[in-house]
């Protein structure tokens, strides 16, 4: 296991790798195979359109939130993902860090046609400068980053099969990130670990 440092402030690391090979292709078909992946529409602008990727939110019956007046719960832990989660927080304690993730989502990009437009996870529920870590299964593929004020260059960091993508603190204060689409082919799974408050911790 290898911990690259791609930038300092605020702290963004790869982990390469973290799954070796058989075990993170196993765990790509059977994640791929067992979850109750949806496809959620949005709503833009009057009209409702499916996301261009499928999804799984998963974790504690603690990490609900609310939206649009309506309260979402995610789905119970599966074993491997608990496993995997797990397996995150202990690459990060060797680290110093300590990370309490209670919950994480689960992205299924078909092919590269499939993406996730500009954001950070800056939710209200993920408190003051949260900690994110993302598993990357699957098809190669850039995640792009750019400077909310354009103070740097974008910049693409690519994320191997196996491989877990560090933001730290202030990532999502100060970057927004973006999966693009790319004539690639091939089924890429990402799982982004996050801590939920706790609704009584939130005031709601
Ligand atoms: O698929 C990825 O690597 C990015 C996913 C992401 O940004 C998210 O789940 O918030
Ligand atoms: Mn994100």
């Amino acid at each position: 296991m290898l911990i690259e440092t791609l930038l300092a402030d605020p702290p963004v690391w790869l982990v390469d790798p973290l799954l070796g090979e058989p075990d993170a292709s196993a765990v790509l078909a059977t994640l791929d195979a067992q979850l109750p992946w949806q496809r959620p529409t949005l709503r833009l602008y009057g009209r409702e359109h499916p996301i261009p990727r499928h999804q799984v939110w998963m974790g504690a019956p603690e990490a609900s939130y609310r939206y649009s007046g309506r309260e979402f719960l995610p789905e119970p832990w599966h074993p491997m993902v608990a496993d995997l989660r797990d397996r995150v927080i202990a690459a990060l304690a060797t680290a110093g860090v300590d990370a309490r993730f209670n919950s994480v989502l689960l992205n299924r990009y078909a092919d590269g046609e499939e993406r996730m437009g500009w954001h950070s996870d800056d939710e209200p529920e993920l408190g003051h400068e949260p900690l994110i870590a993302a598993l990357s299964l699957g098809a190669e593929r850039p995640l792009r980053f750019r400077w909310k004020h354009r103070q740097a260059p974008a910049f693409n960091v690519w994320l191997p099969h196996g491989s877990l993508l560090v933001m730290g603190p202030g990532t999502q204060e100060r970057l927004q990130h973006a999966l693009l689409p790319r004539r690639l082919p091939g089924l890429r799974i990402s799982l982004t670990f996050r801590r939920v408050l706790p609704s009584t911790a939130r005031g709601g």
